[in-house]
């Protein structure tokens, strides 16, 4: 069990951060796998939480759903509003930075997420797979004009935010948020190259999901599989712990800082 910290965080043993640093600093392409945990310290809360943080009121995964976009337009829409002010209002925390900066010291670095905030994107990481789509982006409900069919709703001009979803300029039907519901596929250059990103990198680095979600939550085993080393940042033990070599279990925004120091340290 590790030293604690002066907020009562559980410290990860300096000898696990080392070996990390260790298999990382020597990785001639890692893979990156992050959800929602990981922008957890920037103040967004996660599903797991969401069942009790600040969306007590809606489940997700019964409101990130095509059906209840349909049953209740305006609500989901509002939801979604409300998610985006949420990331509009927060930073990248020292985690997503120490993310980014790896890529300076390191041959090949390919972030792959489960998330639809655009805090990697911000935090200057370069190379991003979103595999769940983008929670700053609309679309036509029906990507009417080809998928998708993005809709800058910032430029229509008559709309009126209360009025719940915008409609599409192009066929006037609904416009959505451009993230992948539940039992909607995953977009296929996305998927595809996630899987081939996992294929041949030789160490993964897997930073807060609870891995229960798919297809995402198979990428670690296709890599172990594949002959990877996998190291995992979660103060919780997930689905994908029994499959790891390195459990770093701490914050990710505490313990990734403390990862890229002791890489540079060399
Ligand atoms: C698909 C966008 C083919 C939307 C998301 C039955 C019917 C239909 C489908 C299914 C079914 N059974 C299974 C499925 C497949 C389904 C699925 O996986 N369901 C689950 C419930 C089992 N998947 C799909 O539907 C996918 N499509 O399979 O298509 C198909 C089609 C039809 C029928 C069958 C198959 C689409 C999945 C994508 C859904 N969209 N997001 C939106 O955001 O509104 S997923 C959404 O949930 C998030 O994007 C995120 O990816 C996911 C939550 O997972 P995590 O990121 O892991 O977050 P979580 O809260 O769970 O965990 C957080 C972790 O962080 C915890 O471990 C915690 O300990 C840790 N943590 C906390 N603090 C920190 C920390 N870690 C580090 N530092 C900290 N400080």
């Amino acid at each position: 069990m590790g030293r604690m910290d002066q907020e009562g965080q559980t410290m990860v043993d300096e000898s696990r951060i080392h070996e990390a640093a260790r298999l990382i600093g020597q990785s001639d392409h890692l893979v990156i796998l992050t959800g929602a945990g990981v922008s957890r310290e920037s103040g967004i809360p996660t599903f797991r939480e969401a069942l009790d943080g600040l969306w007590e009121r809606y489940d997700p995964m019964l409101l990130a759903t095509p059906q209840a976009f349909q049953n209740n337009p305006k609500l989901v829409w509002d939801w979604y509003e409300y998610r985006r002010e949420m990331v509009r209002a927060v930073q990248p925390n020292p985690g997503h930075a120490a993310l980014a900066e790896l890529e300076d010291l390191l041959p090949s670095v390919v972030v792959v997420t489960q998330n639809v905030d655009d805090l990697h994107q911000r935090a200057g990481s370069s190379d991003i797979v979103t595999l769940h789509g983008s929670l700053m982006a609309s679309k036509c409900f029906f990507d009417c004009q080809g998928q998708p069919t993005l809709v800058d709703v910032a430029a229509l001009l008559d709309y009126d935010p209360d009025d719940g979803p915008p409609a599409c300029p192009h066929c006037g039907r609904w416009v959505r948020p451009a993230v992948v519901w539940f039992g909607e596929m995953l977009p296929e250059g996305a998927l595809s190259r996630a899987i081939t990103a996992v294929e041949v990198a030789d160490v993964i680095l897997v930073v807060g999901t609870s891995g229960l979600i798919e297809p995402a939550a198979s990428l670690p085993r296709l890599a172990r599989q594949a002959g990877a080393t996998l190291i995992e940042v979660n103060p919780r033990a997930s689905q994908i712990t029994p499959l790891v070599d390195v459990w770093l279990a701490g914050p990710s925004g505490v313990v990734l800082p403390q990862v890229l120091q002791a890489i540079r340290a060399g």
